[in-house]
């Protein structure tokens, strides 16, 4: 109450006229650099290194330079299609955690000036530099702190180390708008030929203040990220899988601990402006896996993955894998502009754009802060109410029924975030309804909702920390896209092919052919036996449209298959097909912990499926592993051992192929996991047979 006395709207006289103050900042704001970095919305991230050669999700530091030859490389490739695809700029992977320099850093003889590319005068750096120019694009860096290669790594002289390469980097290639510096660190690694275990503590090894002074003299523009030690300029999400959560705040606190939950809604009450920015992939991981050209992201996956990053108010990183001849797959390509298409085609027009409104409370009843200026195409300009205002409503008169299924709502973040809950409402058929609700706003905020026929349109603020200051409104008619369907073969073999969408046929094939509305009718599971490739699709009857084809790749028939050593039949979520479905071993286990799977007769086998378990709260995830192979459950073989090495932040598929073995029965050893615990669970276990 005494704030709204001090601080109530003032009327100010200039001269000779009244004119309404406008608000004052609430809270933390936004620095310039966050604000330019936040309008950029979307950019691109390209993996790739030395791991691109070996198939590896992490480098382990002794990966042969002479792998390195992308003799087809093209930055220019890379810079059309972001550019095509409305992305503002690139990130590139400069150094990932193996070490290994895509430009020729003169403090480390791992890099491409010792690789055949270009008989090591090439600079892929460079290069990207070049062609973002070219494009119009902005450069950003990747630089990993663990560095599984350097001998010094976890000692001090590495920290000088790094730093001299980030001045390299942040020297030699022009503007560069952001540098990201990832928390992972394994453990294990080369290490100059040590090959051992090296954990540091990254609340102080990497002593980051310095750094991020020598950052912001080299680069005064640049924007901070970092999720391994003191705060940035910008948050993690705490998920890879493309969503930040629905409540989110663009704020932190600047020191403490930062929880999981702080990271993925950002924190209420925090003192520091430290928005989130959105990273995912196009596909399943983050470097280029041939078995993944058939696993790129859809249209309505990216398209939820744009309402849940940008329209969450958040940025969205989307990462391209590059392929080892150094350029970006066609179906990357193809999904990207075509998820381009799709958000332009669905934001196309602004149905609110200069419509009547009217607003429940103006501030000061002054023009220039009235309801019209949430709808005139200008982020500069805002509604506004007055200071002691924190419930409030601004109604759109469309005047005829106009058909709306997307809202979108913008805060001016220049003056803070302060909407805390709001909802929308229609009028339709004379009656008001409520089509949805949120929490935060910020800087941008979409709802999605079933289309009605409305005459009129309400923003309805029912809490906000301060008074609401609004820039922009937008109500959209989208195209709506049909998801593609998930297709399960169970143990049993049968295939069951559906989608969250309530309503459409699902046609599909066998035999490799593309479906389309002529090939075989869904109806209800289809039994399999032996190898199989399902393909399908979505259709809605209705608009005659078709979903983006499922591929299901299924190996062996596992309806023999027996779980040995156990009584416990939920044992068997691991065969069933479902990656929602997890087995836990006994919490009394302690690690190595094996599960033995009996094929029921010899298979010539030559690799492994794991799927992690997906629980988001204690998972049994695990990172090190050996596999064994037997005729007789008795004379054990060692196929194939290593880690899956991102798997905690990104919980996918791990394929791993080994030298072919005829064999009946595996052995799947767990040597550790993600929390360093015994927890061990499986969704899924599959072979890999020739
Ligand atoms: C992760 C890394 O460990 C991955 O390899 C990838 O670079 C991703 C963007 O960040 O945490």
């Amino acid at each position: 109450m005494i704030r709204y006395l001090l601080f109530g709207t003032v009327l100010a006289v200039c001269m000779g006229c009244s004119r309404v103050a406008p608000p004052t900042a609430f809270g933390p704001v936004p620095s310039e650099n966050q604000m330019r970095w936040q309008e950029m919305e979307y950019y691109a991230f390209v993996h790739f290194s030395l791991n691109t050669y070996t198939d590896q999700a992490w480098g382990y530091g002794n990966e042969d330079i002479n792998l390195f030859n992308p003799t087809e490389l093209d930055a220019r490739q890379w810079a059309r299609i972001c550019k095509e695809a409305g992305m503002k700029g690139i990130i590139i992977t400069a150094k990932h955690h193996s070490g290994f320099c895509l430009w020729p850093s003169e403090y480390t003889e791992y890099s491409v000036k010792n690789a055949p590319w270009k008989g090591g005068k090439g600079d892929v750096v460079r290069e990207l530099a070049e062609a973002c120019e070219e494009y119009g694009l902005k450069l950003g860096i990747y630089v990993s702190p663990w560095d599984r290669n350097h001998p010094d790594y976890g000692k001090p002289e590495y920290i000088t180390y790094f730093r001299n390469q980030i001045k390299e980097l942040l020297t030699d290639y022009g503007p560069i708008f952001e540098i990201w510096f990832d928390g992972a660190n394994g453990g294990n690694g080369y290490y100059g030929g040590a090959n051992e275990n090296r954990k540091i503590d990254r609340t102080t090894y990497y002593d980051w203040q310095p750094t991020y002074k020598m950052i912001r003299e080299l680069q005064p523009d640049i924007v901070i990220w970092n999720d391994g030690g003191d705060r940035a300029d910008l948050r993690w999400v705490g998920t890879e899988g493309g969503f930040v959560g629905e409540t989110n705040w663009s704020l932190l606190n600047g020191t403490g601990d930062v929880e999981w939950e702080m990271l993925h809604f950002g924190l209420e009450t925090g003192d520091s402006w430290v928005p989130a920015e959105v990273n995912t992939s196009i596909r399943p991981e983050w470097f280029y896996h041939p078995i993944e050209d058939d696993k790129v992201k859809t249209v309505p996956q990216l398209m939820e993955t744009y309402y849940n990053s940008i329209g969450r108010n958040g940025t969205l990183l989307l990462n391209f894998p590059i392929m080892p001849n150094g350029l970006i797959h066609e179906n990357d390509e193809k999904a990207a502009l075509e998820f381009a298409a799709t958000v332009e085609a669905s934001f196309a027009e602004n149905l609110a754009r200069n419509k009547h409104a009217i607003a429940s409370d103006v501030r000061g009843k002054a023009k220039e802060f009235g309801a019209d200026k949430a709808l005139d195409n200008n982020k500069d300009t805002y509604w506004a109410t007055d200071d002691s205002v924190t419930t409030a409503s601004l109604t759109i008169n469309f005047e005829k029924p106009t058909m709306v299924n997307r809202f979108l709502a913008q805060e001016y973040i220049r003056l803070g975030q302060r909407v805390k809950a709001f909802t929308v409402e229609a009028l339709v058929d004379g009656n008001w309804k409520e089509l949805a609700k949120g929490t935060t706003v910020g800087y941008k905020r979409f709802l999605r909702f079933p289309a009605v026929e409305a005459t009129k349109v309400r923003f309805r603020i029912t809490d906000s920390k301060s008074c609401p200051v609004i820039s922009n409104i937008g109500i959209y008619n989208a195209p709506l896209s049909l998801n593609p369907p998930a297709i399960i073969r169970d143990q049993s073999g049968e295939i069951t092919i559906s989608t969250d969408d309530i309503g459409p046929y699902f046609y599909y094939t066998l035999d490799g052919s593309e479906p389309t509305p002529e090939s075989k009718r869904y109806t209800g599971p289809v039994p399999t036996d032996g190898k199989v490739e399902v393909k399908a699709i979505a259709y809605d009857p209705s608009t005659h449209k078709s979903s983006p084809v499922t591929i299901g790749k299924f190996d062996i028939c596992r309806k023999d298959w027996k779980i040995v050593g156990t009584d416990d039949h939920k044992a068997y979520a691991v065969l069933d097909g479902n990656t929602a479905t997890t087995w836990r071993q006994s919490r009394d286990k302690k690690m190595p912990v094996d599960l033995v799977i009996d094929l029921g007769g010899l298979q010539n086998l030559n690799g492994f499926r794991y799927h992690p378990d997906q629980s988001m709260w204690e998972p049994g995830i695990i990172t090190n592993y050996e596999f064994y192979v037997s005729d007789d459950n008795k004379k054990w073989k060692l196929a194939d051992k290593g880690e899956f090495s991102n798997i905690k932040n990104n919980p996918v598929w791990q394929t791993r192929m080994f030298a072919p073995q005829k064999a009946r029965f595996i052995k799947f050893r767990a040597l550790k996991n993600t929390e360093g615990n015994d927890n061990i669970g499986y969704a899924e276990i599959d072979v890999v047979t020739d």
